[in-house]
């Protein structure tokens, strides 16, 4: 764990540009917790802590039927480091490694602390090769961030087929 070192830069840029200027450096926001809303509780692997490295261990979780022959995964991780209670960040960066079958795209959601709603940053198309996708934002990140340094992030698959098997090698949230 490096935060510490990372912590001056980030709070150095906020005070010398101000906080529509972003810092150089990035925090590296820790998984802290996961929920599956989505999936086949006996067929997922509800580890947080698989998808906070690049090492082919992977959060597996199976796509459960929602109507006309497609199958669904929505799963939400919360990442949360205290330093962030006291930065005004100028963008949230999602990384992901991750692979889906079959082939389709995982929609990308924040939670909006302010107003208790998700925004969406987009899709992220997957096959069955490990990929890496990353999405950002940088209006109004506040609201992303709750009292305690918490970021929620949900990623939900609904357009794939039966059987439907979306496996996250790592998630990373990155905020400067
Ligand atoms: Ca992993």
């Amino acid at each position: 764990m490096k935060l510490s070192k990372l912590a001056f830069p980030i709070v150095f840029g906020v005070l010398a540009f101000g906080a529509s200027q972003m810092a150089s450096a990035a925090i590296n926001v820790p998984l802290v917790l996961s929920a599956t809303v989505h999936g086949f509780p006996d067929l997922f692997t509800d580890n947080v802590l698989a998808a906070s490295a690049s090492d082919n261990i992977r959060y597996a979780v199976n796509g459960a039927p929602i109507g006309g022959g497609r199958s669904g995964v929505i799963v939400e991780f919360d990442a949360v480091n205290p330093i962030l209670r006291s930065v005004r960040p100028g963008r949230i960066t999602i990384r992901t490694e991750a692979r889906l079958r079959p082939t389709g795209n995982v929609n990308v959601f924040l939670y909006n602390w302010a107003n208790d709603s998700y925004v969406g940053l987009g899709p992220m198309l997957f096959d069955g090769i490990d990929r890496t996708r990353t999405l950002a934002i940088g209006t109004n990140v506040r609201r992303f961030i709750n009292e305690v340094g918490g970021i929620r992030v949900r990623l939900e698959s609904r357009t794939a087929g039966r059987p439907h098997r979306f496996e996250l090698d790592r998630l990373q949230v990155l905020v400067d």
